[in-house]
């Protein structure tokens, strides 16, 4: 499967006319729609390997057909994208699941489809065949040494492979916690999780970050030991410069105020990146924006108001990423979708007079201050976001071409109806 230039342009010389239209009248009434575009333009976010196959809970899965069965058809899929958004020319592997066999061929095969590999994923959550411990009862946090060892290898073995394949980055979330009052120590446990994460820091080569990954709950249901942003911070700040805290938006309790932890770990300069998605719940993995769009725009508010006056770039600074992963939707279509969606809370907030917003806080005009935020998240943005994809070399419609030039039947012609993509 492999998207031309020439149905690119096909599709968007069909869009053009009326794209043109709700262009012009958008960027008329707005100062500075071509500051927007470029930010747009420059703007990527990684595609992580596990969102590319049908999710699945415990209570079943359903495929959806055409899913990558390795990690060629992998890089494959998120080619696709990229061709037709221009911003998904990252990819994010995961440790065990994407062992590259052929380091060499693996990376031509990104340079081909325009992708480089963004933050690599260690696993010691699972237990894999062959694995002389279990992780049961934790990973890093575990009682037996021996455990640990395990643990810390493994994620010296992630980082081996990263070096390979140009990655600059290892994520680290661990499922360590416990599910009944009085199992664990929780200071030793973090002790032990430190002095774990510590021996994997110091593998890390000179040029690499190390992002720690939050997360409230799930598996475990009482406590979690690397549980919210303030114990990630704990860590990464006991660790050195080239630890991060990582926010994922699904890993907070209910209500949390996630665009006030972005904009405080920005300004210690702390935070690492994002892993997009979006829930009603809990760590629900549906697609970016679908649930909670203003929440988003507020985060990307804080980002550009805490980057911007640092004069940050916003293309390697940050680890951006999607994660995301769930039962219905063609996998693809929906990274189409949460992409998308990214991009249209960025605009929005690039959109917020920040001049007219510094005065109406100092005044403590409250109203005024809700106002231009409103106003920007308000404002239909798609027009802009489509022509900075044009301009980019994408489609004006990513989702109208897959769907008429028919991908996943062309997938499922070429990898058949039964396939299983790894990933969760
Ligand atoms: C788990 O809930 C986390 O979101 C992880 O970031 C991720 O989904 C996992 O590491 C998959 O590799
Ligand atoms: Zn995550
Ligand atoms: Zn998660």
């Amino acid at each position: 499967m492999h998207i031309d230039k020439h149905q690119i342009t096909q599709h968007n010389e069909q869009l053009e006319v009326s794209h043109r239209r709700r262009f012009m009248r958008l960027a008329d009434e707005l100062p500075n729609a071509e500051q927007v575009i470029g930010r747009l333009v420059d703007f990527e976010v990684a595609i992580p390997s596990w969102a590319l196959g049908t999710g699945g809970t415990r209570f079943g899965r359903f495929s959806g057909g055409g899913e990558p069965r390795n990690l060629e058809e992998k890089i494959a899929d998120i080619g696709v994208l990229h061709a037709l958004n221009r911003s998904s020319g990252a990819i994010s592997l995961h440790i065990p699941w994407d062992i590259p066999e052929d380091y060499a061929a693996i990376r031509s095969l990104a340079q081909q489809n325009g992708l480089v590999f963004d933050a690599m994923n260690s696993n010691t959550f699972q237990d894999q065949p062959g694995q002389t411990l279990s992780y049961k009862f934790g990973s890093m946090q575990h009682v037996d040494k021996a455990v640990r060892k395990q643990a810390v290898e493994h994620n010296i073995e992630v980082i081996k492979h990263g070096i390979e394949l140009g990655s600059k980055s290892l994520t680290v979330w661990l499922a360590d916690g416990s599910s009944f009052p009085g199992q664990l120590n929780f200071r030793k446990a973090f002790q032990n999780t430190l002095e774990s994460l510590q021996e994997v820091y110091e593998a890390l080569p000179g040029d690499w970050k190390m992002f720690v990954e939050y997360k409230a709950f799930e598996p475990n249901f009482y406590s979690t030991t690397v549980g919210d942003w303030g114990q990630s911070l704990l860590y990464s700040n006991k660790l050195g410069d080239k630890a991060y805290t990582l926010v994922d938006l699904g890993h907070h309790l209910p209500n949390a105020n996630i665009e006030q932890i972005v904009a405080l770990l920005l300004m210690e300069g702390k935070l690492g990146g994002f892993h997009f998605n979006d829930s009603k719940y809990g760590d629900d993995d549906l697609t970016t924006g679908s649930v909670k769009p203003y929440q988003l725009f507020l985060i990307f508010n804080e980002l550009v108001e805490g980057m911007d006056n640092r004069g940050m770039d916003h293309t390697n600074d940050l680890g951006w990423m999607i994660d995301a992963s769930h039962n219905l939707k063609d996998p693809l279509e929906d990274l189409l979708q949460s992409v998308e969606a990214i991009l249209i809370a960025y605009a929005q907030a690039l959109l917020v007079d920040r001049v007219a917003l510094v005065e109406a806080q100092a005044a403590n005009d409250v109203v005024r201050a809700q106002e231009l935020l409103q106003q920007a998240f308000r404002t239909d943005v798609r027009p802009l976001v489509a022509e900075a994809r044009l301009r980019a070399g994408g489609a004006l419609n990513p989702l109208q071409l897959f769907r008429e030039l028919d991908v996943r039947g062309q997938l499922i012609s070429e990898r058949g109806t039964k396939t299983t993509a790894t990933g969760l």
